[in-house]
């Protein structure tokens, strides 16, 4: 018997759900790859691949002084950025794979390589019940090697999660001198290779939760690489930021996700039950919403 609050992924039987809903090869070794790894590859098709040429002409200009090393919710403002990262397939994929509609939440869209140490998304917002996210990485362009591609380990979602630290209200500071190293250290100590994303234009990896990943070593500082990562929560869960939060006394810091496939956001719920976010989170998720429909940053 299938269990609604847990991501179809990580329950038992995967293959026989797949087989019933009669799914093609790709979309069922997109989610074995889930269940097993952590991570799933999609090629999102022609008309994607279209769009990320459209996307990177939507998104360039933000780069264009050559400092800025991302744009957080260029959706708001860019139809190519916000049709790839709603794509049809990757959402066909993601509600076959978690049992749940997927909604994306928010975008990125990096000009070069990231630089971005490991770690795991779980760290910056989760769900309860937990795993309903996920991340979608999409290549705008062909990946080069040099050029600082995402590198994941796979397996790694199925270690014991490294925590920002025990202070009730942990700071940046806490997650740079605290996890990000023990989540370097884990990731030596686990023995799990670590792999290279070298996507074509047009692919779409997702990453569960738990995953560890990060930008690799740009060799070729000249190069583009040009990608948007689309974060993706499912519908009917409570959504939070774990950092802010303490679990295990049940506070939760709730958050209002916006929701891009309606342009709207998505109300945080226990079961059908809807939950109350705290009038600062709305007044804020509705602020920076407003605000980035102007000035993406
Ligand atoms: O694109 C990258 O290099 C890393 C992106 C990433 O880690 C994230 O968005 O969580």
């Amino acid at each position: 018997m299938a269990d609604s609050n847990r991501p179809r992924i990580e329950q038992p039987e995967l293959e026989a759900h797949l087989d019933r809903l009669g799914v093609d090869a790709e979309v069922r070794a997109f989610c074995t790859g889930l269940a097993e790894n952590g991570v799933g590859l999609l090629d999102l098709g022609e008309e994607a691949r279209a769009l990320c040429d459209r996307a990177v002409a939507e998104t360039d200009p933000y780069f264009a002084d050559g400092a800025t090393v991302r744009v957080q919710d260029a959706w708001r403002r860019a139809p190519a950025v916000r049709a790839l990262a709603a794509d049809a397939k990757l959402m066909r994929a993601l509600r076959v794979a978690y049992g749940r509609e997927p909604f994306p939440f928010q975008t990125l869209n990096f000009p070069r390589g990231s630089d971005q140490a490991v770690h795991a998304d779980s760290v910056h917002f989760n769900s309860d019940p937990p795993g309903f996210v996920c991340g979608g990485w999409i290549a705008l362009e062909d990946i080069a090697p040099d050029a600082g591609p995402l590198v994941y380990q796979p397996g790694s979602h199925h270690l014991p999660p490294v925590t920002v630290g025990n202070r009730a209200f942990p700071t940046l500071e806490d997650y740079n001198s605290h996890y990000l190293p023990a989540m370097a250290r884990r990731v030596e100590a686990s023995g799990l290779p670590v792999k290279t994303a070298l996507l074509k234009k047009g692919q779409a990896l997702v990453w569960a939760a738990e995953l560890a990943h990060g930008g690799g070593p740009i060799a070729n500082h000249s190069s583009t690489r040009r990608s948007l990562v689309a974060h993706v929560y499912f519908k009917g869960c409570a959504y939070y930021s774990p950092m802010f939060s303490d679990v295990e006394a049940g506070r939760l810091a709730l958050r209002l996700p916006a929701n891009l496939r309606t342009g709207g956001w998505e109300w945080p719920r226990r079961g059908a039950m809807p939950l109350w976010p705290g009038l600062q989170t709305i007044r804020e998720s509705v602020a920076v919403g407003l605000r980035r429909m102007v000035f993406p940053s």
